[in-house]
């Protein structure tokens, strides 16, 4: 009770009400000290009187107007910060591992709108930083510490394409700025994840499942897609305390399932579902800037037909396969390899597929059934960064392993998605039928009963152990325990 009124009302660690994940705020310090440690391990900057620095998000506004959308705090700055307002900067000294903090100097009338102000004693307390000032003062002191050398941040995102924002500030030209050798190293630190990290995301994780549980025993024919967003949404607030969600739900059912982002603005999750479709869910939550990433593949009646079971089961056999073979030492491009065959071989066995699968791979055909990567890295970043780094595998050209995000070697404190699916795309279908190479290996006949049928995911989210890995998500998988789950709900 006297901390908090010490604190101003400010606490030192990220919750959200009484039954929400606790995070300390030791969490940033030690992703600080493992940043510290590597740029100076790994690098030959000179540590005395070099700082880096790192700017925060600002607040977006929407279009031309002074509304701006919910403010998700930058990842680079939230990993080594944990701030949660918009507007700030962060410097490290490299020599003595000091963090400062520079928050913006709001005008006196902005407590009119936002609360009482926060002083910088507030700001140091709150997020356990060395020193807080203005971000006005950076110049200053900066100067008054003898930094000579700044270390900013400029990278391009390798899922997305664009740059991150590089730290600037009045009086950043009196400083000598290197903006080359920060990236590598921070994004090689955001791969593997500390203890404190794992905890947080396994409880977005554990809230994320159980939202998609309930869903599926609330869905009935009948029920509209966009109600199973809703619901999502609603769940992982108010039992999680998840403000956000990591991207925007995908709630397919029917033939929209086989679109991959399907709940974009042209196709808002806005079907009814219908008796005998397959519902897609991939909703994942957001707490404290970390992600979860899950998909479940239900009937909507409850009940798998023998067609859905075919396809569920191919989808199934690649994801166990891959969660028995993955370990630290492999190459995700072998496990994308592996979940492939798996699964064309289940489809062959299934009557879809004719001939030898790896002549089927040879020829392109596991983009036709799964045009995407079998998952990708995960932490603050839905789709998070280090994929494709310096020291580390090329994307592939091959059909299949060019769409990963990534084709690094699995290693230990890593957090990925196993995501295989199987889908029936029209626009696939028809090339590849046309296609003298592809045709070959299809039993056309039995796809016509496809076509417009949708689509299969299977997403986990999982942590690379010394030995194997660890399933992060806790959801009934296979078809008897979706069965069960759903039914013993109608009870
Ligand atoms: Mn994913």
């Amino acid at each position: 009770m006297a901390e908090t009124t010490h604190l101003n009302g400010l606490q030192s660690h990220f919750v959200r009400g009484n039954h929400t994940l606790k995070v300390p705020m030791t969490l940033f310090q030690n992703n600080r000290e493992r940043l510290i440690a590597r740029v100076k391990a790994n690098t030959k900057v000179q540590p005395t009187g070099t700082f880096i620095v790192l700017k925060g998000g600002i607040e977006v506004p929407f279009n031309d107007t002074d509304i701006c959308w919910p403010f998700r705090q930058e990842s680079f700055f939230q990993w080594c910060f944990g701030v949660e307002e918009p507007g700030c900067s962060g410097a490290l000294d490299l020599a003595t591992g000091a963090s400062i903090l520079f928050v913006p100097r709001l005008p006196a009338e902005y407590a009119i709108w936002e609360g009482k102000l926060h002083t910088l004693e507030d700001f140091k307390k709150r997020y356990q930083v060395n020193e807080t000032y203005y971000t006005d003062e950076t110049a200053d002191i900066l100067k008054s510490k003898q930094a000579n050398l700044l270390l900013t941040l400029n990278g391009q995102n390798s899922d997305s394409g664009l740059w991150s924002k590089e730290a600037v500030f009045d009086g950043i030209d009196e400083f000598k700025v290197d903006n080359k050798t920060l990236y590598p190293e921070i994004c090689e630190c955001r791969v593997v994840k500390s203890p404190e990290e794992i905890q947080v995301l396994e409880y977005v994780i554990k809230v994320s499942s159980d939202a998609h549980k309930t869903l599926m025993r609330m869905v009935k024919p009948g029920f509209a897609e966009f109600q199973a967003e809703a619901a999502f949404m609603h769940y992982v607030y108010s039992i999680g305390g998840c403000r956000h969600v990591s991207y925007t739900c995908i709630c397919g059912s029917g033939h929209n399932a086989s679109i991959l982002h399907y709940g974009h603005a042209g196709a808002p999750n806005n079907k009814v579902i219908n008796d005998g479709d397959m519902c897609l869910f991939d909703m994942g939550a957001n707490y404290c800037g970390y992600a979860a990433d899950i998909t479940c593949s239900f009937p909507a009646n409850g009940k798998f037909t023998d067609d859905q079971k075919m396809i569920y089961n191919a989808v199934l056999a690649a994801r166990d396969a891959v969660m028995n073979a993955a370990k630290p030492n492999v190459a995700w491009t072998d496990m994308h390899l592996l979940a492939n065959k798996t699964m064309l071989a289940s489809l062959k066995d299934g009557g879809l597929l004719i001939g030898d699968v790896d002549e089927m791979i040879e020829a392109g055909l596991n983009e036709v059934f799964q045009p995407h990567g079998l998952g990708h890295l995960m932490g603050l970043d839905v789709h998070d960064v280090g994929g494709y780094l310096p020291g580390h595998p090329e994307r592939s050209s091959a059909p299949g392993l060019r769409k990963l995000r990534t084709s690094r070697i699995l290693q230990a404190g890593m957090v990925l998605t196993i995501e295989p699916g199987c889908y029936f795309i029209d626009c696939l279908l028809d090339t590849a039928l046309k296609s003298t190479n592809q045709s070959r290996f299809i039993v056309a006949e039995k796809l016509k009963r496809f076509r417009g049928w949708g689509g299969i995911r299977i997403e986990d989210d999982v942590l690379v152990t010394e030995t194997g890995v660890r399933n992060l998500t806790d959801v009934p998988r296979t078809v008897e325990e979706i069965e069960k789950w759903i039914a013993a709900g109608k009870e």
